[in-house]
């Protein structure tokens, strides 16, 4: 039967919305590393399976310390007020850079690595961040202006001391190995909220050529120099109010596997609301369009005052979008936590929050995630 030339191009079209709106947006795409490891395809499959439906609870240093404890072996805040832990693990790198026994916060690497293990044996999911030290100045990653990113791209006066961070990276990764010697899948999540200018790789230290140099450099070296082939990338933005703004600094396709976005709540929950629905909907429009898995990479509300956040605020709002998974900062003391602990204002609605059918924590992930098709 032939079809005239406008239904076609009206079926075209339709096609286009559905898939811009994220109806038909990326499923069984493969890790952007075409050597990636069966292990890494298989958890990148299946995130992408489980993000059609759910969303992952992630929290940060989870199982290293909590408020008003450190380094007690299985203990973790939200397991002490759920009875089960999270899905997602965040760790934090800092220092690595130094050859220091321990992360910017203080957690010893060996623990992060056994932990990692712990996470991996039992189907959860790790995560990295890295704030690292500006391998020109030696200052904190907060340290601004610098022209940093300028001296450590390929060309740069200080392009070896970048060099020399990876390389202490990829020893820290090697050791990061499964029962059979497998390398354990981690998503790696660097220079994040690079449309920020606070740290020395923000949008106001460098022009979006060099952020983009930066990081291909970096990935490119991981992956072929050093021939790491378990890492998932994530792409991780502060503020932005167009796709332009959020794409400007996109290193490109080959480059990432999943992209987001922090946001913190301060003390108006509208404003909150209103600025994740905005970042959400260009987000899940851009993985959409380039077949990304989409995550809230970090989030939370310090200290938790308000008693009904989790199913007030948080769940109504990942529940509009597809989202891979939620990162809750870390618990570091009653002045500075992001997850409840016992007796805490928000700890019988985190409970509620636990009870929805859209989170997944721990005990609804098995270590087939790795493995087998879900
Ligand atoms: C920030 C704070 C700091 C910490 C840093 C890296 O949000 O929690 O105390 O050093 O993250 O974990």
């Amino acid at each position: 039967m032939k079809l005239s030339r406008k239904v076609i191009i009206c079926c075209f079209a339709a096609l286009n919305t559905l898939s811009v709106a994220g109806k038909l947006s990326a499923q069984n795409v493969p890790p952007a590393d075409k050597a990636a490891t069966k292990e890494t395809r298989m958890l990148y499959s299946n995130m992408q399976k489980l993000a059609q439906t759910n969303v992952i609870f992630g929290h940060q240093d989870d199982l290293a310390y909590g408020v008003g404890w450190a380094y007690e072996k299985g203990r973790s805040d939200v397991k002490s007020v759920t009875g089960d832990y999270p899905g997602l693990y965040g760790w934090e790198l800092g220092h690595l850079e130094l050859d220091s026994a321990k992360n910017l916060d203080g957690v010893p690497f060996k623990n992060i690595i056994s932990y990692v293990k712990e996470v991996y044996n039992r189907g959860g999911i790790s995560e990295f961040s890295w704030h690292f030290d500006d391998p020109v100045t030696g200052k904190t990653a907060w340290s601004t202006p610098t022209t940093t990113v300028k001296q450590i791209i390929p060309g740069g006066d200080h392009h070896k001391a970048f060099v020399k961070y990876l390389d202490k990276f990829a020893v820290f990764v090697n050791q990061l190995k499964g029962p059979k010697g497998e390398m354990i899948p981690v998503i790696f999540r660097p220079f994040h909220e690079h449309t920020g200018g606070w740290f020395w790789w923000g949008n106001k230290e460098c022009t979006p050529e060099e952020y983009v140099a930066l990081w291909r450099f970096m990935v490119d070296y991981l992956r072929n120099t050093k021939q790491l082939h378990n890492l998932i990338i994530g792409y991780s933005a502060a503020d932005y109010a167009t796709e332009n703004d959020y794409l400007e600094r996109y290193p490109g396709d080959t480059y990432v596997d999943i992209i987001g976005f922090d946001a913190y709540m301060g003390k108006d929950a509208d404003y909150f609301k209103k600025d994740l629905n905005s970042r959400f909907r260009i987000l899940e429009k851009v993985a959409a369009e380039h077949h990304k898995l989409p995550a809230l990479t970090e989030t939370g509300y310090q200290e938790i005052p308000d008693p009904q956040w989790w199913t007030n605020v948080l769940l109504p709002a990942i529940s509009q979008y597809k989202t891979a998974y939620v990162l809750t900062w870390r618990n570091w003391k009653t002045e500075h936590f992001f997850a409840p602990y016992p007796g805490q204002a928000s700890a019988a609605d985190f409970k509620k929050f636990y009870a929805d059918p859209k989170l997944i924590f721990q005990n609804k992930l098995k270590p087939s995630i790795y493995t087998k098709n879900l």
